[in-house]
């Protein structure tokens, strides 16, 4: 295999404002090093504020052979942003893909020829538009370290390149390969972080993923599009030991966040048995936890031992209105959400609700409804809200179907 120089560009905009730190193209950097390639990650909108400076000198100090474009969020995911620099009657939001494609447009100027090959959970929520927008031809959807590393290996044969599973690609038109089920490999997760983004993984929490997939239907949501519906546990043992790593190669970090789609789905059995193992290796004691949940399942027990290990929780809840969370197909009720509330209030555990107003049900009866529990529950030390007003609808899902039946009346 011919050693070949790659360039990772996170091409998120909002780390400007949130600085979370690229994950997924760490897996993919390290994977591609073990394999023997020369790996760089590189951020394009620092530290000049024009881009094309930046990535005048990136290209010039890397002079990659390929570069991977890592497209982590399509738009904030709220509709009513003060700021936000997209809209229309009445709505606005942050849309990154506009940025994205000026970075593709001034590689194509300056670099011709130089490969580019997208991925990244947003990517994976449409693949094939993006494509077409951002003028490229191909892209990986899902899990991107292995197919990356075939599509390295395969370049510039695209007749091989149009057999990796997981590539979308224009051939003829654009077509989307099969997607295979991920591994978790047990060697990928003991590996030093890229300390340029150091800042990131000491404020906003080190991700480390115990799971993969969504088996949940919630109307609006895109995660089960970009992890699956299927689950993929890593092994317990493995987590403890990348966790005991990360406390001796990592001292600035004291906070990790289980970067799950939720924590505790599907049952409790898992996640309780990874939080014990955390108490029995006093990891609890190095470090606070943090990842988003589900209302159910969550009982006294389990909220017992997120207490004792230094949990604290983002609670996805859209509404507290019955009628509107049947609407769009979530799993749990009104009397779950104040059932967590309850425990986590009695164990002192620190709650960020996470709530959408005016998705399809929502009249002023359930808005008054949210608004009157909200009241009953109120911010407080230990609790607080988070909110967007209005849901955006994503290609792929239940809710953008519905929209498209009712054309637009949903
Ligand atoms: C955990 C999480 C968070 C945590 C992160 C905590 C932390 N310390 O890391 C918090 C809560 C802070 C957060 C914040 C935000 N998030 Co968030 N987040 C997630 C979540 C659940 C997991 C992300 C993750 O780390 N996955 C694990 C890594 C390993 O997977 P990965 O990045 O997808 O990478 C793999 C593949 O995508 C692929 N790949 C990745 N890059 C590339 C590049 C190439 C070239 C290739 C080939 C492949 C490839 O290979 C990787 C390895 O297998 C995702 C949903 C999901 N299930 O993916 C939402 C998600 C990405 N977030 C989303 C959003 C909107 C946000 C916010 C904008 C919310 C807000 N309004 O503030 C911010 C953005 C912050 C930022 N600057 O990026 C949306 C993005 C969708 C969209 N419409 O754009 C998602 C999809 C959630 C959703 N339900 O819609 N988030
Ligand atoms: S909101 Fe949570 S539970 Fe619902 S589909 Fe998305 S990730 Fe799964």
């Amino acid at each position: 295999m011919e050693k070949k120089k790659i360039l990772l560009l996170y091409a998120d905009k909002y780390y400007l404002i949130k600085q979370v730190y690229p994950f997924g193209l760490d897996l993919i950097a390290n994977y591609l090093r073990q394999c023997g390639h020369d790996v760089t990650i590189e951020y394009p909108y620092l530290p000049d504020p024009d881009p094309e400076i930046n990535l005048v000198s990136i290209l010039e100090r890397t002079s990659p052979d390929i570069i991977g474009l890592g497209i982590r969020n399509l738009d904030t995911c709220m509709s009513c942003e003060e700021y936000g620099d997209y809209g229309g009657d009445g709505y606005k939001t942050f849309y990154f893909l506009p940025e994205v494609k000026r970075l593709v447009d001034f590689i194509k100027k300056h670099a011709p020829g130089l490969p580019i090959i997208a991925g990244g959970g947003a990517f994976t929520i449409s693949p094939v538009a993006i494509l077409k927008y951002l003028g490229i031809e191909c892209g990986v959807v899902g899990e991107g370290e292995e197919p990356l590393l075939r599509f390295i290996d395969a370049f510039p044969d695209t007749e091989k390149i149009s057999k990796i599973p997981n590539i979308a690609c224009l051939k003829d038109d654009y077509v989307i390969n099969t997607r295979q089920d991920y591994h978790f490999r047990g060697d990928l997760w003991a590996f030093e972080r890229d300390k340029k983004f150091s800042f990131a993984f000491e404020t906003a929490g080190l991700p480390v993923q115990v799971k993969r997939g969504c088996n949940q239907a919630c109307s609006y949501c895109v995660e089960p599009i970009i992890e699956g519906k299927k689950f993929f546990f890593r092994d317990i043992d493995q987590v403890i030991e990348e966790l005991k790593i990360i406390s001796e190669t990592h001292e600035g970090v004291n906070t990790i966040f289980f970067v799950d789609t939720e924590f505790n789905v599907p049952d409790l059995v898992y996640c309780s048995g990874l939080v014990r193992r955390i108490m029995k290796e006093d990891l609890h004691r190095r470090f606070s936890f943090s990842s988003q949940f589900l209302p159910k399942p969550f009982d006294n027990d389990f909220a017992k031992i997120l207490a004792e290990a230094g949990f604290s929780i983002i609670l996805t809840c859209d509404s507290f209105a019955d009628i509107v969370l049947e609407k769009n197909r979530v799993s749990y009720c009104q009397a779950d959400i104040t059932n967590a509330l309850r425990l986590c209030e009695e164990n002192g555990i620190s709650c960020t609700l996470s709530m959408i107003f005016g998705l399809p049900g929502e009249t002023y009866e359930t808005l008054n409804h949210s608004l009157e529990q909200m009241n009953r529950y109120p911010p407080r030390f230990l609790r607080r809200y988070e909110y967007t007003i209005g849901g955006r609808v994503y290609q792929g899902t239940s809710l953008c179907g519905l929209v498209e039946r009712d054309k637009g009346t949903a």
